[in-house]
C-alpha cells in the first residue's frame, strides 16, 4: 500500500480524499494556490505545498508543478479528484513516465473515452447500445444530409472533443442543417481547438441515468447501480438521486452489464461512470463515459455502503476489489443537493465571498461534504461550491423529508446560496412524483413558478405576516430600557426564542 498520496485538487473533493487517506493510515499531501492558503483541504492534510497564483492555469493545472511537489514530498501516488487534471491523458502519461501512480484509469482509457466518436465506436463493438448516429466524425456536408435523412429529424450535432454539454446543436429540420453544421464546427473549434463533429438522433424528453463502475488490475469489475441525474441546469447537475424511479431491477442489471462491458473494452481501472440517455419508453443508450471520480459519488456510497475513494486507492495499489457483484445491494434512497454560493433569484449568478456564519445540518441520514468553514472566503477563481448535502431514507419519501428538514436547518450567511432553490424543488409536485426529464429546471420548474397565480389565501398569509412584523416592532420599541437589551444585542433574543430581532 502507498504510504503517501498527493491530492492534485482543492475544496470539498480534496477534503474527501484526505479523509479516505487518514482512515487508511496513508499520509496526505495537499497543494494550494495563493487563493487557497487558508482552505480546509490544506488544514486537513498532513502536508501542504504552494502552487503559485490563484488562476487554475497557473496552479492546479500545471503538470510540472504537481509532479515537482510529488517528488519533493515523496508521494508515491496522485489522486486527481474531478476537474482540473483528472481526465487529462497527457498528465496520466507524465505520471507513468515519472513512476508516480496516478489513481485512475490509463492514459489509453482516458484518450479513448475523451474522443466521443472513438468512445462510441469502442463501446458499440463491445455490444453496448449507443444513440443511433455516426461513430466517425462527419467528413462532408453531403454526408451530414445523408445521415440525417437516414436516422430522421430531429438530430443533434456534437463536438467530437466535447462532452458535458459544450458544442451541442439541436437540428429540428433539414433547412437548418447546413448553417447548424457551420455553427457547430466553429463552436467546437473555439472551445476545443478541434472542429470535428458527429451526428446523433435526438432523443426527446430524455432522462440522464448513469452507472457507477469499479475495476481492478486483475480484470475484476463491479457496478454499483445507477444515479438519476436529470435535474440539471446549463448542463450542470444540481440534484442527483439513487435509485432512479424509472429504473426497474431488470433494467438495472442490463445497464450495469453493458457499463461493465464498456469498461472492459478499455481495460478500465479504478472508478468510472457510464452515462446513458433513457427515452420515455425506457430504452437506454450509452452517451459517454467519465473517467474520474464524480461529484455525486456519495449517493452511491450511501445506498451501497461502498467507500468508492478507498476502493480507488486499493485498486491503484494493485489490490483486488474488496467486493463482488453478488455482494452489491442498493439499500434505501439517497438524494444529493449541490449547494452553491450563487443567487437563484439572479439567474444563479456566482456570489463568492466571506462566509460570516455557518451551521451545517446533521441528524439521522444526513451527510454534508464541504470544503468551507465559518470565516473562510470562497475564492472567485473556482467553482463556487459550498457543499454537497446528502440525505438518505428507507425510501424516496423519507429521503425527501430528510432533505427538506436538513435544508431548513442549514444556515449560511455572508453569501447568497442555492438552499432556497433546493427547498422549492423538494416541494415541487413533479419532483415529488419523480416525473421529470432533463428539461425539468428550465421548461417546467421555473416556468410553472413564474406562471403560478397568487391565490387569495397566499395574499392573506402575506398580509398577516406584515401585520405581525409591524406589531412586534412596535412592542420592541415600547419596551422599558431596563428590560430591553441594547439594540442589536443578541442576549435578549438568545433566551427568548419567540422574539424576533428587529433591525
Ligand atoms: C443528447 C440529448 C438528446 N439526444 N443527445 C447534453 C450534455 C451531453 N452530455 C449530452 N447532452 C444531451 N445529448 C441526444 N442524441 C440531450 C442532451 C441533453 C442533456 C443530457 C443529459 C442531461 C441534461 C441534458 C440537458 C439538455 C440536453
Amino acid at each position: 500500500m502507498f504510504t503517501k498520496i498527493l491530492i492534485a485538487n482543492r475544496g470539498e473533493i480534496a477534503v474527501r480524499v484526505v479523509r479516505a487517506c487518514r482512515e487508511m493510515g496513508i499520509r496526505s499531501v495537499a497543494v494550494f494556490s495563493e487563493a487557497d492558503r487558508r482552505a480546509l483541504h490544506v488544514r486537513y492534510a498532513d502536508e501542504a505545498y504552494p502552487l503559485g497564483p490563484p488562476s487554475a492555469s497557473e496552479s492546479y493545472l500545471v503538470i510540472d508543478k504537481i509532479i515537482d511537489v510529488a517528488r519533493k514530498s515523496g508521494a508515491e501516488a496522485i489522486h486527481p479528484g474531478y476537474g482540473f487534471l483528472a481526465e487529462n491523458p497527457r498528465f496520466a502519461e507524465r505520471c507513468e513516465k515519472e513512476k508516480i501512480k496516478l489513481i485512475g484509469p490509463s492514459a489509453h482509457a482516458m484518450r479513448t473515452m475523451g474522443s466521443k466518436t472513438l468512445a462510441r465506436k469502442t463501446v458499440q463493438a463491445a455490444g453496448v447500445p449507443v444513440v443511433p448516429g455516426t461513430v466517425e466524425p462527419i467528413s462532408s456536408e453531403e454526408e451530414v444530409f445523408r445521415v440525417a435523412k437516414t436516422i430522421g429529424f430531429p438530430v443533434m450535432l456534437k463536438a467530437t472533443a466535447g462532452g458535458g454539454g459544450k458544442g451541442l446543436r439541436l437540428v429540428r429540420e433539414e433547412e437548418e442543417l447546413r448553417s447548424s453544421l457551420r455553427m457547430a464546427k466553429s463552436e467546437a473549434k473555439s472551445a476545443f481547438s478541434d472542429d470535428s463533429v458527429y451526428i446523433e438522433k435526438y432523443i426527446e424528453q430524455p432522462r440522464h441515468v448513469e452507472i457507477q463502475i469499479l475495476g481492478d488490475q486483475h480484470g475484476n469489475y463491479v457496478h454499483l447501480c445507477e444515479r438519476e441525474c436529470s435535474i440539471q441546469r446549463r448542463h450542470q447537475k444540481v440534484i442527483e438521486e439513487s435509485p432512479s424511479v424509472i429504473v426497474t431491477p431488470e433494467m438495472r442489471a442490463a445497464m450495469g452489464k453493458v457499463a461493465i462491458e464498456a469498461a472492459r473494452a478499455v481495460a478500465y481501472e479504478g472508478a468510472g461512470t457510464c452515462e446513458f440517455l433513457v427515452d420515455p419508453k425506457r430504452n437506454f443508450y450509452f452517451l459517454e463515459m467519465n473517467t474520474r471520480l464524480q461529484v455525486e459519488h456519495p449517493i452511491t456510497e450511501r445506498v451501497t455502503g461502498v467507500d468508492i475513494v478507498k476502493e480507488q486507492i486499493l485498486v491503484a495499489a494493485g489490490e483486488k476489489l474488496s467486493i463482488r457483484q453478488e455482494d452489491v445491494r442498493q439499500i434505501g434512497h439517497a438524494i444529493e443537493c449541490r449547494i452553491y454560493a450563487e443567487d437563484p433569484d439572479s439567474n444563479f449568478l456566482p456570489c463568492p465571498g466571506l462566509i460570516t456564519s455557518l451551521r451545517t445540518p446533521g441528524g439521522p441520514g444526513t451527510r454534508d461534504d464541504s470544503g468551507v468553514y465559518e470565516g473562510f472566503e470562497i475564492p472567485i477563481y473556482y467553482d463556487p461550491i459550498i457543499s454537497k448535502l446528502i440525505a438518505w431514507g428507507k425510501d424516496r419519501t423519507e429521503a425527501i423529508a430528510r432533505m427538506k428538514r436538513a435544508l431548513s436547518e442549514y444556515v449560511v450567511t455572508g453569501v447568497k446560496t442555492t438552499i432556497p432553490f433546493h427547498i422549492r424543488v423538494m416541494n415541487n409536485r413533479h419532483f415529488i412524483k419523480g416525473d421529470f426529464d432533463t428539461n425539468f429546471i428550465d421548461k417546467v420548474f421555473f416556468k410553472e413558478e413564474e406562471e403560478r397565480p397568487l391565490k387569495h389565501t397566499d395574499v392573506a398569509v402575506i398580509a398577516a405576516a406584515i401585520q405581525v412584523f409591524l406589531e412586534e416592532r412596535k412592542r420592541a420599541v415600547q419596551q422599558k430600557p431596563s428590560e430591553a437589551a441594547a439594540p442589536g444585542s443578541l442576549w435578549k433574543y438568545s433566551s427568548r426564542p419567540g422574539l424576533r430581532r428587529i433591525v
